[in-house]
């Protein structure tokens, strides 16, 4: 018994040795210490021994099974610490690698231009205004001076939807239901941003949809100078400092008198280009005076109030600033082009 002792502690002790694994050593323990093991055996045969025998014995087989639960609480640990070991250098991270960038969208230049001119006018004491897309004939045309046969009305302008609504073709509505919504109230001194519609072929300078941005004052004394000083003011803060207006003669069924209104060009400074034409103007908008019978439809009576009105496409400025040579750049979404405005 004694040798079979000595066999199974060298036997344990052997394989305790050799093991790499955790799981492993716990079948070693399992195996040699378990309820069904040797040692437990030779335990339970102590009974069977003289009573001289019994504590020679009982001693042996403690030592035996203290010497393997020493030895295997020690490697034990050391497997652990290598276990330990071998996950942190696997979790491993460098802390001084940069960071994955998050991908983020941009504003769009027409947004931006948008926005800049908005800023513009609230800065000179106007508000914004805005309204639908899909307007009624009355407020698009009728009660802009535009009467049922006037040319700009014909179907092949416009994108109808039925015989009394249509893709506004500007946002001159917007700017008669605010003055029908002000009850003849003054001052009236709005912008109205939007997109419109125009049955037209698309190409370079052209689009069926496009960004229009309309102003509007309406109160007493209100006179073409007044007219000239905002949009002085406009082409400076837009274009810079150092910016020119010219007011030409022109005509609008809504503005009596009107005029087309050109700026010095921000490329040449006025000395000729490609981009003005060798004139050194380069026109952006259309203005005048707000025709009486406007005025007289939305309830403001014409003898005693005055306005002025503009427009602009808010593409061509946005073009001009930014030098963009076609139209179309700014709806077909290529990130390429789109990302050049991503600073703005
Ligand atoms: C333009 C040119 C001239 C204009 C007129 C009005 C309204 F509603 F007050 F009559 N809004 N916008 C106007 C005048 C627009 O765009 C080239």
């Amino acid at each position: 018994m004694r040798e079979k002792l000595h066999a199974l502690q060298s036997e344990a002790l052997e394989m305790i040795e050799r093991v790499t694994k955790l799981d492993d050593l716990k079948g070693i323990r399992v195996k040699f210490l378990g309820k069904k093991g040797p040692i437990t055996e030779v335990m339970r045969g102590l009974g069977q021994l003289s009573p001289e025998e019994r504590p020679l014995m009982g001693q042996l087989v403690n030592e035996v099974r203290e010497k393997i639960q020493a030895v295997m609480e020690e490697k034990q640990a050391a497997l652990e610490a290598k276990q330990l070991e071998e996950q942190l250098a696997s979790e491993q991270i460098d802390v001084t690698l940069p960071g994955r960038t998050v991908p983020v969208g941009s504003i769009h230049p027409l947004t931006r231009t948008i926005q800049t001119i908005e800023d513009i006018f609230i800065g000179l004491g106007f508000e914004v205004a805005e309204g639908p897309e899909v307007e009624m004939d009355h407020y698009n045309f009728e009660m802009l001076n535009l009467p049922k046969e006037h040319p700009a009305r014909d179907m092949q302008d416009s994108f109808y939807i039925t015989e009394e609504t249509l893709l506004r073709t500007h946002t001159s509505p917007v700017q008669v239901r605010t003055l029908l919504a002000k009850a003849g109230q003054v001052p009236v001194k709005i912008i109205c941003p939007g997109k419109v519609y125009r049955r037209d072929d698309d190409d370079a300078t052209h689009s069926h949809q496009f960004t229009q941005i309309e102003g509007l004052v309406v109160d007493e004394g209100i006179r073409m100078s007044d007219l000239k000083g905002i949009l002085l003011e406009f082409a400076k803060e837009m274009f810079g400092a150092d910016q020119k207006i010219r007011l030409r003669p022109s005509f609008f069924p809504f503005t009596e008198p009107s005029t087309e209104v050109d700026i010095s060009c921000m490329i040449c400074k006025g000395e000729g280009c490609r981009v003005c034409k060798e004139t050194g103007w380069i026109e952006i908008l259309g203005a005048g005076m707000v025709h009486p019978n406007v005025l007289r439809g939305a309830g403001y009576d014409p003898e005693r109030y005055t306005g002025f009105a503009f427009g602009m496409g808010v593409e061509r400025v946005a073009m001009l600033k930014h030098g963009v040579e076609d139209i179309r750049n700014f709806y077909t979404n290529d990130l390429r082009f789109l990302r050049q405005f991503s600073h703005l």
